[in-house]
């Protein structure tokens, strides 16, 4: 009888859980944790350069980001969400609202798709993040995207009382012109609407991610004097340090990558050509706290060969192989069936309900979903091999 109780018990626990199932062959198990990682970790806060849970203990989140749900709604039902959490384990979701391209300018009532879908979410367990898709153009403080505030107000008051809810408060900064200056006079006016809301519960400030510039990838435009897309192709040059950062609590700063653009860099005629970023972010790891919202395990436009082996390699510096030993949390772009390498389903999926049709960076990334959020031992992904080794 207690054999029998026991069994059921394990078997209510695989049932509940995210974690504790295969993600496939040559994987080993693995913990079985019941706990869904909301009310594990509740409110989020930032400790120095590090995530961490309410009790200050690093935490590390790994998931998804949805595509333009502007386009791909049907991809984000509550079935398909449950299934990425229990049976792809991913612990956070990033909702991903385009305000131009066709997103929220053009059709409103997309905000209201985005608070069912933090409501699916709250009720999984899981974190999520609000994302002020910015794209083009890329200044945060253009006319067009000056429903930000008004947006922000009312996200901010709705989800006052939830710890699931992170706001990225713009996607990708870009252009010449968008320099930290413009990037921090637009978080100076939307983080104090985020504040007074949860202030006026009496609820802890959530984590606010903010965008950098050049499409989130000079990370430390806050913190060095003169960074700004444009300012020549070798991040080693030599800039003063200075001390922009925003001055709030639980801010972090968003980085992007996508593995089969951006790596080693390269050389032309003897010159750098395009950045090292690997021995970039190393650095900045030791400075600044790091989320890395979205990446990619292809080529920066969406599409083009999977890197594996390079996508090892920013993951594993995400995960603490980094300066400051930081473990950065990340979502993976995307979530999706759109016929582009970057999707993680086979076209056609989402209309026929189909959640586990993957494809090439879908099997990878449900893999390294199990390994970095479950434990599993699986040596097809983030292979040791494909460590950073700063020079
Ligand atoms: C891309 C989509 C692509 C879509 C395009 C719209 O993958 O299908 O047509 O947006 O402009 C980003 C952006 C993200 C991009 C993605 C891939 O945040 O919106 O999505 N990417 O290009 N930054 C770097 C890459």
């Amino acid at each position: 009888m207690r054999r029998l109780i026991y069994g059921l018990v394990l078997i209510a626990a695989f049932l509940m859980s995210g974690c504790g199932q295969k993600a496939g062959d040559k994987v080993s198990k693995i913990e079985v944790d019941t706990v869904p990682p909301v009310q594990k970790h509740g409110a989020l806060q930032v400790k120095g350069l590090q995530l961490c849970d309410k009790e200050g203990n690093p935490v590390q989140l790994a998931g998804l980001s949805t595509m333009g749900y502007q386009w791909y709604g049907q991809c984000y039902t509550k079935e398909s969400i449950t299934q990425m959490v229990k049976d792809w384990h991913i612990s956070i979701l990033r909702l991903a609202m385009y305000v131009e391209e066709g997103g929220y300018n053009y059709k409103p009532e997309i905000r209201e798709e985005m608070c069912n879908l933090i409501d699916i979410c709250e009720e999984l367990g899981i974190y999520c993040i609000m994302d002020w898709h910015i794209l083009t153009p890329g200044n945060p403080l253009d006319p067009r995207y000056s429903k930000a505030e008004d947006f922000f107000k009312y996200m901010a008051k709705r989800n006052a009382n939830k710890q699931n809810v992170l706001y990225e408060i713009c996607n990708e900064p870009n252009g010449n012109k968008v320099n930290w200056d413009t990037i921090s006079t637009y978080a100076n006016k939307i983080i104090p609407i985020i504040h007074a809301a949860y202030d006026s519960v009496g609820a802890p400030h959530p984590i606010v991610v903010v965008g950098t510039p050049q499409w989130c990838q000079l990370v430390d435009a806050c913190i060095k004097e003169g960074r700004y897309q444009g300012n020549g192709k070798d991040l080693d040059a030599y800039l003063p340090d200075c001390d922009n950062r925003l001055k709030y609590d639980n801010v972090m700063y968003s980085f992007h990558f996508y593995a089969a653009s951006h790596n080693e860099g390269s050389e032309k005629d003897g010159k750098p050509h395009y950045y090292d970023m690997y021995s970039y972010l190393y650095d900045v790891l030791g400075r600044l706290p790091v989320f890395c919202t979205e990446f990619g395990c292809v080529e920066s436009w969406g599409g083009g060969d999977e890197d594996f082996d390079r996508t090892d390699k920013w993951l594993l510096m995400l995960s603490g192989n980094n300066a400051g030993k930081q473990k950065v949390s990340f979502c993976n772009w995307s979530f999706c069936d759109k016929e582009e390498t970057s999707s993680i389903l086979q076209p056609g999926s989402c209309k026929a309900n189909e959640w586990d049709k993957r494809t090439p960076a879908g099997e990878y990334l449900k893999r390294v979903l199990n390994v970095v959020n479950c434990g599993a031992q699986d040596t097809t992904v983030l292979k040791r091999s494909n460590i950073y080794i700063k020079k």
